[in-house]
């Protein structure tokens, strides 16, 4: 390494971080090569509230709730591609989008039931050209049909057969993501059905939840192309009482049908965290999709911020060597700030949770561990806090090619002024 007169103070910061890391062995160039290949899969419900774009859209429901009424949503798909290409030129590495079902292009009204490929044939194109991996997922609320709280597990046949048939169009979607993308697609499964108060039944719920979700997956789909992932969840709003697909039964049907778990940071008791649950799931599951969200008092979805928890997260990851079997998602919306910028806050802290878990000596921390040194166990990982890193991500932005620190939020300010701003404003609740 050399330091040239032409090195800015971020490059020469670098390389003196970089002389720091090594003397703990660790090689700064090759983590930063490493985690331009971590892809984080950017939900695209962020930039419009959970809304959608369907003809007839009604009001969120399912339990989630989005707050606030900051100016400037998107509210077509051109607003929301040309917000998220603004999100993505902030982001180092190269990301996915997630998609809703909700999301599609529908140029007649379309109901669940009717949503196919053909619907999502823009973002298609649009991924192609952004060179971007898509995932994807089956949409069973805000609608007539889930309006009492039930979907998949229904007592009536008819609407549980409604929501069957919006599951197999949702995993053809998926399918038909990763063909045209030669790239598989996460499709995940989240149903709100639940009970505001105790139930006399807790069985017949999910056994009908299980026999719809038995329908759905009935079709072979190469793995090359569509993954299927199931989202447990412990409360909602209205289903406080008991959760139909609870961790327990997503674990389990995840386990005998061989399908991903999804596990959703805000989806579990307030002092339980999924950290500490990646590395016993993949004791059994081959992969896991991960829905990285911040709870504050309840499962409301918060900005993900760089937490205790966050770190914790990327740390398992790393640690346990997951990084190929653990899909990373994100999974927040806040309507109260400008909503590019939460992409911009959340996605960052999760790519740097990730850059500070892989500059560690894991190797040493655990040797320490299995030496019984816990002392120098917690000594190191104390010391690790104060380690250069950013020194480091300042370089990893800079050297790809987005802004470092705080100056990306200069652009989301002019793109604010100049393109949010001027967006029609819809009255919005608070
Ligand atoms: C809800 C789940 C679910 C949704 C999205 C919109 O509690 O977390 O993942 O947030 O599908
Ligand atoms: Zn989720």
């Amino acid at each position: 390494m050399s330091n040239s007169h032409s090195d800015t103070p971020i490059e020469i910061a670098y390389e003196l971080a970089a002389e720091r890391y090594a003397s703990i062995g660790i090689d700064v160039a090759s983590v930063l090569a490493k985690l331009k290949t971590i892809p984080i899969s950017v939900h695209c419900w962020q930039g419009d509230d959970v809304g959608g774009f369907e003809h007839n859209a009604e009001e969120l429901g399912g339990g989630i709730a989005v707050t606030g009424n900051y100016p400037g949503k998107a509210s077509n798909v051109d607003e929301l591609r040309r917000d998220v290409e603004q999100a993505f030129s902030l982001l180092p590495g190269r990301h996915r989008l997630n998609l809703h079902a909700i999301y599609g292009e529908f140029l007649t009204p379309t109901d669940r039931n009717e949503v196919g490929p053909e619907h999502f044939q823009g973002w298609i194109d649009w991924a192609k050209e952004q060179q971007v991996g898509l995932d994807f997922n089956p949409s069973f609320f805000s609608h007539d049909n889930a309006a009492d709280g039930f979907t998949l597990s229904h007592p009536n046949a008819d609407i549980r057969n409604f929501w069957i048939e919006h599951g197999i169009r949702s995993r053809e979607i998926g399918e038909a993501f990763g063909v045209a993308l030669n790239n598989p697609c996460v499709t995940n499964f989240w149903v709100p059905d639940g009970f505001k108060d105790m139930p006399a039944d807790r069985t017949a719920p999910r056994e009908r939840l299980a026999a719809s979700l038995d329908k759905i997956f009935t079709k072979e789909v190469s793995p090359n192309h569509n993954l299927d992932a199931v989202e447990c969840k412990l409360f909602g709003i209205g289903s406080e009482s008991c959760v139909v697909g609870s961790h327990e039964f997503y674990l389990g049907y995840a386990m005998s049908r061989k399908k991903l778990l999804c596990l959703d940071a805000g989806h579990f008791h307030p002092t339980e965290v999924i950290s500490d649950k990646i590395s016993s799931v993949l004791m059994y599951l081959p992969e896991v999709l991960l829905h990285v969200s911040r709870g504050v008092r309840w499962d409301s979805d918060h900005v993900v911020t760089y937490s205790d928890e966050l770190q914790a997260i990327a740390q398992e990851i790393v640690r346990g060597d997951y990084l190929n079997r653990v899909h990373i998602g994100l999974d927040f919306f806040d309507a109260s700030i400008n909503r590019v910028a939460a992409w911009v806050i959340g996605t960052r802290n999760m790519i740097k949770a990730l850059l500070t878990a892989m500059l560690e000596p894991t190797d040493q921390l655990k040797q320490l561990e299995l030496e019984g040194d816990y002392t120098s166990r917690l000594a190191l990982m104390e010391e690790l806090k104060f380690m250069p890193f950013s020194a480091v991500w300042d370089y990893y932005c800079l050297s790809s090619g987005v802004p470092v620190g705080a100056e990306w939020l200069k652009d989301v300010k002019q793109y604010e002024s100049q393109v949010l701003l001027h967006r029609s404003q819809k009255t919005e609740k608070v």
